[in-house]
């Protein structure tokens, strides 16, 4: 049974960037292979955002900026436990931008994230203290939009977060597994599924909708 996508729904596609991809700052293993993937299916769509990670060179996530502490440490912040990371995405670098093999003229809009220097943001809707919207929501609210499908990168992070924060929303969620790699650290993936279940996130393989 293939899943017809309707004219409303959108493709939401998540940090498709240079420092998620093999060789970056903060790379997924075989991240590059969602890309084919994901333009085959932003085919399907009519809508079609990015999001894109975005941050100041001394952002609270980097390892760098905490003395004595090393990438994939956790640390208490004033919103929460914070993984910290290598420093990736920086404003206008290579890293950051999103991959020159993303085939899809059509994309609408793109959503930084994760500029507030001392505030993560994951999700393309919320920012890691749980309350300062991006505008993701507003946007597609205003536009009356239909399902949202989420692929790119990464499963355990800024796509569960954006699935989950989109499902509270009022979204019709579903993360598109194989278009997705993760990062996988201490769990990271099996909480991130269970997480996007309880969330009421729909999980499917994209032969469901590719046919
Ligand atoms: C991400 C860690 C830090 C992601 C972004 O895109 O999943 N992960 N920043
Ligand atoms: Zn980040």
């Amino acid at each position: 049974m293939t899943i017809q996508i309707s004219p409303r729904d959108v493709l939401v596609v998540v940090d498709v960037q240079y420092d998620f991809l093999p060789g970056g700052h903060l790379a997924v293993a075989n991240g590059d292979e969602v890309i084919p993937l994901i333009n085959a299916l932003a085919r399907k769509f009519t809508n079609v955002i990015f999001t894109q990670d975005w941050h100041p060179a001394d952002h609270i996530s980097f390892a760098s900026q905490h003395t004595g502490k090393a990438p994939f440490d956790v640390m208490e912040l004033a919103y929460g436990s914070q993984v910290l990371w290598p420093d990736h995405c920086v404003w206008n670098s290579h890293g950051a931008a999103l991959s020159a093999d993303l085939d899809i003229p059509h994309g609408q809009l793109i959503i930084r994230k994760g500029y507030n220097r001392a505030i993560d943001s994951y999700s393309g809707f919320q920012e890691a203290d749980r309350e300062t919207p991006t505008g993701m929501a507003g946007y597609l609210s205003e536009r009356d939009v239909g399902r949202l499908y989420v692929v790119g990168l990464a499963t355990d992070y800024c796509v569960g977060w954006t699935a989950i924060d989109g499902a509270a929303a009022g979204f019709d969620v579903t993360v598109i597994e194989d278009a997705t790699r993760a990062i996988d650290n201490a769990g990271s993936l099996e909480k991130a599924w269970a997480d996007m279940a309880e969330a009421g996130v729909t999980r499917v393989m994209s032969r469901e909708i590719l046919g």
